[in-house]
């Protein structure tokens, strides 16, 4: 009997097995003809591919899938190494083919750039690049995209310094009040992770009137790198950098013009490839099974359940630390004041969660038939949109006329 994981939201699912879904970070080169969305060349998140618009009039079509509506891409062209590369122009279609989602033909150093796009659905999507005008060629481009989670959270005020910055969510939505606002974001990192930042000047997609200066800053505070590429509306972005030891690091979002109740943007890390999450680990220990490592049925099973939070950033919650068992080989005997139940889970609550939390639980279970299974753990969390599920400790519950041959 295999467990099935039950999340708590339905739509976290999909979120929760994507997870692991991006691809190593080799690079790859078009391949022609892909002058259309039929021809288009397949692109993975987080694989550079390599291209050239030529002769003049080329315009090279790139498949990306869709992972449903919530998630985004961030997409960033760099042009650099061709001599007309200003006037490259990446554009982002709907998996129709036809309808522009986004378009860009500005700069955020190297070329153009398209940050926090949202899906439309689990279809391809498609991104074109091509040269302003049709006339001329750009040899060489290389082209990047990252599949993200969005998860936008709202930012909370103050956060004008790193000492009062916001942990940062997957992305953060705020708006830049006055001529000398900052929002400011902390992040945890270790030793050689390499680290983007990515900021959308224009969530509503009606025209944002901001020009935004997006910052990287070390753990001491100081600017480490600073990014304000485009103008009023226009995206901005921080390319790799790789961190030179654990610890807090921040993005801090100002602007150049236009602040103001309207002058909203949504911006985010992307770490080693993929979004922004703390991390937690987890430990079952069951105490007293039969030696052999079995039960009988009839037998209470004792465990601790341990979660621990390995950062020092706390969140908000809601934060929910669940069990997850085979409701058909046991049943509860001890769920040490569970806040909520649900067929084969069962859990606590939490408004927030502390730095470097720890939180151990003693249960009983009893065995009920003679089965094998995993008592798993995992969590969910609003303010990250996810939930994760590991796998426990398995177990073999006997009729008690034979003992199991078949241990682990
Ligand atoms: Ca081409
Ligand atoms: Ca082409
Ligand atoms: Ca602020
Ligand atoms: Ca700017």
């Amino acid at each position: 009997m295999s467990a099935q994981w039950r999340p708590f939201f339905v739509t976290l699912l999909a979120l929760f097995l994507l997870v692991g879904g991006v691809s190593a970070a080799t690079s790859s080169s078009e391949q022609e003809p892909n002058n259309t969305p039929a021809q288009a060349n397949a692109l993975y998140s987080a694989t550079p591919m390599q291209g050239n618009i030529d002769p003049a009039g080329d315009v090279d079509y790139f498949s990306i899938r869709g992972n449903g509506t919530g998630w985004g891409v961030v997409a960033v062209l760099d042009a650099s190494a061709s001599a007309m590369g200003h006037d490259a122009v990446l554009t982002a279609f709907a998996p129709d083919g036809t309808t522009v989602r986004a378009q860009n033909s500005g700069r955020w150093e190297k070329g153009p750039l398209i940050a926090w796009l949202r899906d439309t659905g689990r279809d391809d999507h498609f991104l074109r690049v091509s040269e302003q005008g049709n006339d001329g060629r750009i040899t060489p481009y290389t082209l990047r995209y990252y599949a993200l989670a969005l998860g936008e959270q709202p930012e909370q005020e103050p956060n004008n310094t790193l000492a009062t910055a916001n942990t940062s969510a997957i992305t953060n939505i705020g708006a830049i009040g006055s001529a000398t606002g900052v929002d400011c974001f902390a992040f945890s990192g270790r030793a050689q992770q390499k680290v983007m930042v990515a900021l959308n000047a224009d969530p509503e997609g009606d025209g944002g009137p901001a020009d935004f200066i997006l910052e990287l800053r070390r753990r001491d505070g100081s600017v480490w790198a600073s990014a304000n590429y485009g103008g009023p509306g226009e995206d901005e972005f921080i390319d790799e950098h790789t961190l030179p030891a654990d610890g807090v690091y921040a993005y801090c979002v100002r602007t150049q013009s236009g602040a103001g109740p309207n002058a909203t943007y949504l911006a985010g890390i992307i770490r080693d490839g993929r979004f922004y999450l703390p991390s937690f680990t987890y430990d079952v220990q069951w105490l007293n099974p039969r030696p052999g490592r079995w039960a009988q049925v009839g037998d209470e099973m004792r465990y601790t359940v341990t979660l621990t939070y390995n950062d020092p950033l706390p969140f908000p919650g809601p934060f929910w630390f669940n069990v997850y068992y085979e409701p058909d080989c046991q049943d509860i005997v001890d769920d040490a004041h569970a806040d909520f139940h649900r067929t084969g889970e069962f859990g606590w609550r939490f408004d927030e969660v502390t730095a470097n939390m720890t939180v151990s639980k003693d249960v009983v279970m009893q065995a009920k038939t003679a089965c094998t299974g995993s008592l798993d753990l995992g969590y969910v969390s609003n303010y990250y949109v996810t939930a994760t599920r590991s796998r426990g400790p398995s177990y073999i519950i006997g009729s008690g006329y034979y003992l199991p041959l078949v241990l682990k």
